[in-house]
């Protein structure tokens, strides 16, 4: 076993009213983010959104694998594939792949097999996990987790900047990495469109669970 080489590690320790304040802060800020289905076609700032997946980027991953590639779709005729195979699979879901529980479910959402913001939102950010390293033997560990902390990340990443998205899990998704091209080892994780919500934009009235139900303490 080698010894591990290490550096120090830049922490800054706060004052505990600072610490108050800034963790108030950014639950107020994630209070407010929403799913959003109604997307505006105005332009975002792409930079903006590329430092966004660059922080996501910096999420912790088993063994420092980083198992995660972010595809950043703008490219109409991509987006307009994407939303066609995505419906495609959605109608199969909503007429019948999926069990009557599940549409009850997802009845307070009001979703359905249409999904014109794949075409409408002006980004969309496919995230892939990698199965493995690009070389056959280099292992990944704690896929799921890894790719689901950084997606995470990135989600209030894209919030805190200023930007809307949505979660989008058509499933099966195996025609996203068929269309974006992507190595055999990787499968698509998650589908987010981002940009601005529209201006008439509505969600659905829906809300979270207060914190005695979530925390248990010890
Ligand atoms: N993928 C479908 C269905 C769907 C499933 C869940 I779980 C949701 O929270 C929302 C939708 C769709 O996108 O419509």
């Amino acid at each position: 076993m080698s010894t591990p080489t290490t550096v120090p590690l830049a922490f800054r320790r706060l004052d505990e009213d600072t610490m108050r304040a800034r963790a108030e802060a950014f639950l107020d800020l994630l209070r407010a983010r929403r799913s959003v289905r109604e997307f505006s076609d105005a332009p975002i700032p792409l930079d903006v959104v590329e430092r966004c997946i660059e922080a996501a980027a910096q999420a912790p991953s088993g063994a420092n694998k980083q198992p995660w590639t972010f595809v950043l779709v703008t490219d109409p005729t991509l987006k307009k594939r994407i939303r066609e195979a995505a419906e495609e699979e959605e109608r199969s879901f909503y007429g019948g792949r999926a069990p009557a529980s599940w549409l009850k479910d997802l009845a307070p959402l009001g979703t359905n097999a249409h999904k014109p913001f794949l075409e409408e939102a002006p980004a969309l950010i496919v995230v892939f996990a990698q199965r493995r390293g690009a070389d056959k033997d280099d292992r990944h560990y704690y896929l799921s987790e890894s790719v689901g902390i950084a997606t995470g990340i990135l989600i209030a990443a894209l919030h805190h900047a200023g930007l809307a998205t949505l979660t989008h899990t058509p499933s099966p998704m195996g025609f996203l990495a068929e269309i974006l091209e992507r190595p055999a080892h990787e499968r698509a994780f998650l589908l987010l469109p981002v940009g601005y919500p529209r201006p008439d934009c509505r969600v659905p009235a829906i809300d979270r669970k207060p914190l005695d139900q979530v925390l248990v303490r010890r």
